[in-house]
């Protein structure tokens, strides 16, 4: 086979709020490309599958064993953070989270990482075998990073997973959810106009929903003539796991005939969407 076209990056997601001494919470998340396909919630013991093909090849018990490590992981944690904290004088409330993750590449490769944020900066990564703080980074964090370094058994588990489960596991998932990553979905697109900018201006608005993958491009057009003036929304996740786009257009009224919005996505092949202004506005 030829293997993956696009890039399916596995992120691994950590949420840690510490609100005072006796009072924490952690959640994870991951994620495949562009689709969720884990939680785990600070009450469950489990990690929950989101997609049919979460399991990947992983066998049952191999489950088992990767839930058992990150449950004793999160307590272990939990308890590291606190008496950091203690020791060496940090201020609650604050917020730690985790990135962690792969990538596989062509030719039986990977690429991962690991990176610790504190209070929404980023102060830490996994480098290669050790905790690496970020030269600039709280002088109690580059002492927290000389602790965890002592302990070779977390450090080798981390690489282990880093380097070893994770590019397996996506293997797994790139067979099992195939289908689904690779199948792009078509948008549906429509016309609106908007609150008036000004007297005698219409604000043209072109929606664009349901596309996946993510990138899109949609332009307000005359003729062949991209409108410099489209203002492109931000590109909004949908429950569904799609994607909404809007771009709007800033006119005066007289000039709003003769205008289209123009939508491309890999979904469509050569089949652009082109809407044309006025037709079914009431303008
Ligand atoms: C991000 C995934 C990491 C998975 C690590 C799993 C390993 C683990 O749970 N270690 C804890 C238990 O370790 C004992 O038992 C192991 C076998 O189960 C080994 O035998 C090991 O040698 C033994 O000590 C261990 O308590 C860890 O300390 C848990 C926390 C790991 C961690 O993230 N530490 C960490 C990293 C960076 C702490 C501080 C920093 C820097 C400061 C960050 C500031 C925001």
């Amino acid at each position: 086979s030829e293997g993956p076209q696009r890039h399916f990056p596995l992120r691994c997601l950590q949420i840690s709020s510490f609100a005072n001494s006796s009072w924490s919470r952690t959640d994870g998340l991951a994620w495949l490309g562009e689709l969720q396909a884990y939680t785990w919630r600070n009450d469950s013991d489990t990690i929950r599958f989101l997609k049919p093909w979460s399991q990947g090849r992983f066998s049952d018990q191999q489950w088992e064993n990767l839930q058992h490590i990150f449950l004793v992981y999160r307590i272990s944690f939990t308890r590291d953070i606190q008496e950091f904290v203690t020791m060496l004088h940090v201020d609650y409330p604050f917020d730690i989270q985790i990135s962690g993750g792969c990538e596989v590449l062509l030719g039986n490769t990977s690429k991962s990482f690991l990176d610790i944020a504190f209070q929404g900066k980023a102060v830490v990564s996994f480098q290669g075998t050790f905790w690496v703080p970020d030269p600039d980074s709280p002088p109690w964090v580059q002492k927290a990073c000389k602790v965890a370094n002592q302990d070779r058994g977390t450090r080798e588990t981390v690489q282990w997973l880093l380097d070893s489960i994770c590019p397996g596991l996506v293997r797994g998932l790139l067979e099992t959810g195939k289908s689904e990553l690779e199948k792009p979905v078509q948008p549906e697109a429509w016309l609106s106009s908007g609150p008036a900018p000004g007297p005698g201006r219409l604000l043209l608005g072109c929606h664009v929903s349901g596309f996946y993958p993510n990138p899109v491009w949609a332009m307000w057009m005359r003729g062949e003539q991209e409108q410099p003036g489209t203002r492109r929304g931000d590109v909004l996740p949908q429950a569904d796991g799609t994607w909404y786009l809007r771009v709007t257009l800033d006119v005066a009224a007289g000039e709003a005939a003769g205008l289209s919005c123009r939508v491309r996505h890999s979904s469509l092949g050569d089949q652009d969407i082109i809407l044309y202004w006025g037709r079914g506005q009431a303008s």
